[in-house]
């Protein structure tokens, strides 16, 4: 097509990288914090809920509409993204063990598109089917299991449509998740740069070695607009890796954590069997999630990692600001 032939010419975004650079006065962070999962009313991402009338639990609803969006993905480097409502990450979507959710997915975009929702056992045959442009379907999943699971596009080549931005987050509360003071989710994803303003460059997403590795689809987001928190408040941090290729290790500079979840169950409570325990990264593979909590000890500057040091140095870092 024109458009592949231009994408094909276009010299790449990475020869306008500049991860020393800062994003213009009018840049905004996405908002890293999580709000508490609703069981009624309308929440900023248009989801409703309201008592399931079957009564268990509460249904959600939401409509996920699928397009093209511009957006910038670093200091001076903007992509085509490949987006539900219009964000890469989509909208992160909470809800309790026993809810039930109804998704609406509308294919605004010039291809095929589909979504796969981790969340909920089903067969994938209808739901997770790939509808054309003008299309849409209604996928309704059952929230059996609690973590933090992924969404994304699953219509081939999937390395490409989940690269391109078409993932997201569904978390499930564990029955019993202690209150705390913050609460914020991190997305890790990673970025093979097509020219300046196009898409995902599919060839190079086989090398496995991205251009940028970010949280939250911007790379050192939470560098520039720190998350925040207070000294002795007690933070948690969802986190979720979802690739499509390379693995996390989320770790804080300077902090512990003293509790740790991945992939359904508590890694680290308490202290542990010794009740001295503390864990210094949790270790996500692509689709695999969880959280950290701790509290910081003083007031200053913590950065916020991927340990696998190749990927912070591409984008995977950010800062809590801690305050007296
Ligand atoms: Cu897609």
């Amino acid at each position: 097509t024109a458009s592949g032939t231009s994408q094909a010419d276009a010299p790449s975004a990475v020869e306008d990288l500049d991860l020393m650079a800062s994003p213009d006065a009018d840049w905004t962070a996405r908002d890293a914090t999580l709000p508490p999962a609703a069981t009624s009313g309308t929440d900023a991402q248009g989801m409703t809920s309201e008592p399931d009338p079957d009564g268990t639990g509460t249904l959600h609803r939401i409509t996920l509409t699928v397009g093209e969006t511009e957006v910038e993905v670093a200091p001076g480097v903007t992509q085509t993204r490949w987006t539900y409502n219009g964000t890469a990450p989509g909208p992160a979507l909470r809800g309790a063990v026993g809810d039930t959710f109804v998704i609406t997915l509308v294919n605004d975009g010039t291809i095929g598109h589909s979504i796969d929702f981790h969340a909920g056992a089903l067969a994938p045959d209808g739901p997770m089917r790939t509808i054309d442009p003008g299309e849409s379907l209604e996928y309704t999943f059952s929230a059996d299991r609690s973590g933090i699971w992924m969404y994304h596009c699953s219509t081939m080549p999937m390395s490409m449509h989940i690269a391109s931005g078409m993932v997201g987050a569904v978390i499930i509360d564990p029955p019993g998740l202690a209150p705390v003071d913050r609460e914020y989710l991190l997305v890790q994803s990673e970025l093979y740069l097509g020219p300046q303003g196009g898409e995902t460059d599919a060839a190079r997403i086989a090398t496995q070695n991205p251009d940028l590795v970010v949280f939250n689809g911007y790379a050192n987001q939470y560098r520039y607009a720190p998350l925040e928190a207070r000294v002795g408040e007690r933070v948690r941090i969802w986190v979720l890796d979802v690739g499509p290729n390379r693995p996390s290790s989320f770790h804080i500079v300077g902090g512990q954590f003293d509790t740790v979840f991945a992939e359904g169950d508590y890694l680290l409570r308490d202290g542990g069997s010794t009740g001295t325990g503390g864990s210094q990264a949790l270790a996500l593979q692509p689709a695999q999630g969880g959280f950290v909590e701790l509290t910081f000890p003083q007031a200053g500057h913590y950065s916020v990692v991927s340990h696998v040091m190749s990927d912070a140095e591409k984008g995977a870092g950010g800062v809590v600001e801690v305050t007296p």
